[in-house]
């Protein structure tokens, strides 16, 4: 009898908890809702670019500020070994080549306002982790 109870306790409790459970690993699966980086972008929309550069274990600058409704090209340049430009947000990932091997070029509108992590994204040493910066659409 007890256990008849609880098992059909336990039944009940699973059958809430169990989609708890899902939920939390699908949201640990998937923390940042990508925009495709050019969607909803007008003909007209203006146009701003940005130089940065990487370099162990820092880009400068370190923050970004753009305008919201923008077409924004960052222009990103290393000036010592292979790094990687990566914002999540917009679903940005690009290898930028060693100093002197030319410049990377990456482009998104910017649609909602937010401050948003870029990274490195390329493996370039000891501090690699730390290596990153924000971009901040107002
Ligand atoms: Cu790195």
């Amino acid at each position: 009898m007890f256990f008849r109870i609880l098992s059909k306790r336990m039944l009940i409790l699973l059958k809430w908890v169990h989609p708890v459970i899902v939920g939390f690993v699908l949201a640990g699966c998937s923390s940042v809702v990508v925009i495709p980086p050019l969607e909803g972008l007008p003909p007209d929309a203006p146009e701003q670019r940005i130089k940065i550069t990487a370099q162990k274990y820092r880009f400068e600058p370190e923050t970004i500020k753009v305008p919201i409704d923008t077409h924004v090209f960052i222009d990103i340049e290393s000036l010592d070994v292979i790094h990687g430009f990566n914002i999540e947000r917009y679903g940005i990932e690009k290898e930028i080549p060693a100093k002197g091997r030319g410049t990377v070029t990456v482009e998104f509108y910017t649609r909602e306002r937010g401050t948003y992590k870029f990274k490195c994204s390329h493996l370039c040493g000891i501090k690699h982790p730390w290596m990153n910066g924000k971009l901040v659409v107002e």
